[in-house]
């Protein structure tokens, strides 16, 4: 079921403006608690729009909060003739007898912004349970994503879309968050995982751009990454430095103490400038193609940014409804930057500079673009060649790219042929072996059959001489029997001539043996 959400943002958004959430993915349910500022909640589901409206604003208490919440259908024709009449500014048509209308350039461009809509790219980079997702629906004072809810692609990495109206403006929103990050018993190279997928995505925006039609580009590069770091180490381990030294060089870094709710004040400012020394020691740099030089100083004078999430609303001391988390001490809250950089960092990402993450990508991807186009012509071109085709400029190096490319073409389909070709003899050659080895195979066959056959036929004939032994044997037993029973005289006689007869019979048998083996 596609829905779509009307959710008025509160503290940070104009009095008037209102933001709907379009996933794609799952639907999202809004909890009542979020929307008590709200004046009005609409739901337009099968495109079909039904308006609710919760009565006037009013602060409710905690304990009637579920009831105070039912919402009721106006009449929508009543709903209707309610509604303000829209009148055009005006003051907005340029006087053109008084001045050329430069000033009106930025309003065609807010009007031009509007209608195409814009796509923003933040990616949640860090170890589970550090409240990636927290932050996430806290951005956007929303349930966004459900905390145990997982879109996983391949390397561990959850991809998320979501459509943001405000007004008229429509902002696709993709959000990448690392699902295993550091969970594995070496974690080495879990930082390539991350690497590479921003890389892919650099690449498939290349892709897309040399072809024909480039009309409809889907751009999924990533504009801002904001890296977790565990509040509960109060250190940097050698995969978080590893880890975001290369992502510096790839996307516009932010680094945030997580879930600092958990650490002391003395405890935060210390964790604070640990991250300050590693990341000059390591030369790890923020944001480093902002064009506004003022902005960069100050994000590095904040970061780590120190970071409470949460979408709950508590009443504070002053009888506030605020977004925060509450403990038995009293109310953390979030949007208090004497408590966190919170805000500072959504005014940062959202209100105030969100342009300029996504203009610096474009230097990030020139920068990656380059090097990989590069890194093409190196592995086809050898040395001096080589040297001359990159010291080239404009038109020149175009040319002696696409001569590059054909070389690349005619070398693969070379190679291709030549793979064919030894193909082709790799399959003559076995089937000449097999040939060869089926042939021994039945030569040798056909000789064991021969042998066994002789054998049996020697058994054979043991067999029958076995037999014949034996029958002379229960002959000359017989004969034994009978001198015995014979006078002791005539018996000597004949008892010698019984042994000579039966030593030439034993001796006649042994030969015969000899002879057949
Ligand atoms: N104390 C505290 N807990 C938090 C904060 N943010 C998130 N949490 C909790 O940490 C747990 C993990 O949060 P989750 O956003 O799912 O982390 P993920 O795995 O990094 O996305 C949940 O129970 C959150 O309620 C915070 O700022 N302070
Ligand atoms: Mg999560």
């Amino acid at each position: 079921m596609k829905m779509m959400t009307n959710v008025k943002l509160g503290t940070t958004t104009p009095p008037d403006s209102t933001l709907s959430i379009v996933n794609n993915c799952n639907s999202i349910k809004v909890s009542p608690n979020y929307l008590q500022n709200s004046d009005e909640i609409s739901l337009s589901e099968n495109l079909s729009n039904i308006s609710f409206n919760s009565g006037p604003h009013t602060p409710l208490k905690e304990s009637s909060k579920s009831n105070s919440n039912t919402l009721k259908v106006p009449n929508i024709e009543e709903f209707k003739s309610n509604l303000p009449e829209i009148k055009k500014s005006l003051e907005l048509k340029p006087d053109f007898t008084k001045c050329p209308g430069l000033k009106f350039l930025s309003v065609q461009r807010e009007r031009l912004a509007c209608r195409k809509g814009g796509n923003f790219s933040i990616m949640l980079a860090g170890a589970r349970g550090t409240g990636k997702t927290t932050l996430l629906n806290s951005l956007f004072s929303s349930e966004l994503l459900k905390l145990d809810q997982e879109n996983v692609q391949d390397d561990n990495i959850s991809v998320n879309r979501f459509e943001l109206k405000e007004e008229k403006l429509t902002l696709n929103l993709q959000v990448i968050e690392t699902v295993n990050f550091g969970n594995t018993l070496d974690n080495s190279k879990a930082w390539e995982s991350i690497c590479k997928y921003i890389d892919d995505q650099f690449l498939k925006y290349l892709q897309q751009s040399q072809q024909p039609h480039r009309k409809n580009l889907y751009d999924t590069r990533i504009h801002c990454c904001l890296y977790f770091l565990n509040p509960s180490k109060c250190c940097l381990s050698e995969l978080d430095i590893q880890t975001m030294k290369n992502l510096s060089t790839r996307v516009n870094l932010i680094p945030v103490v997580s879930k600092s709710d958990i650490l002391t004040p003395e405890e935060l400012k210390n964790f604070k400038s640990t991250v300050k020394n590693i990341f000059h020691e390591y030369d790890i740099k923020i944001c480093q193609y902002f064009s506004d030089l003022s902005l960069v100083k100050f994000i590095d004078s904040l970061i780590p940014f120190s970071i409470i999430g949460s979408i709950d609303k508590y009443e504070n001391d002053q009888g506030e409804y605020v977004r925060g988390r509450k403990y038995h001490w009293g109310l953390v809250e979030i949007e208090n930057i004497n408590h966190c950089d919170f805000s500072l960092l959504r005014n940062l990402l959202i209100s105030e500079n969100m342009l300029e993450f996504i203009l610096s990508t474009e230097i990030y991807y020139e920068n990656f673009r380059s090097y990989y186009l590069t890194g093409k012509v190196e592995s086809v071109l050898e040395g001096g060649n080589r040297q001359d085709i990159l010291k080239l400029r404009g038109f020149e190096q175009l040319k002696a790219y696409t001569n590059v490319e054909t070389l690349e073409n005619n070398t693969s389909s070379l190679e291709k042929n030549w793979e064919l070709t030894l193909f082709e003899i790799y399959e003559k050659k076995k089937q000449e072996l097999d040939e060869k080895w089926d042939k021994k195979y039945a030569e040798k066959e056909e000789e064991v059959k021969l042998k066994k056959q002789k054998l049996f036929k020697l058994q054979e004939d043991l067999r029958f001489d076995l037999q014949e032994t034996n029958i002379k044997r229960k002959k000359l037993i017989d004969i034994v029997e009978l001198i015995s029973l014979q006078p002791s005289e005539s018996r000597n006689i004949s008892e010698s001539s019984v042994l000579v007869n039966s030593e030439v019979a034993s001796s006649q048998s042994c030969e015969s043996i000899q002879k057949e083996s």
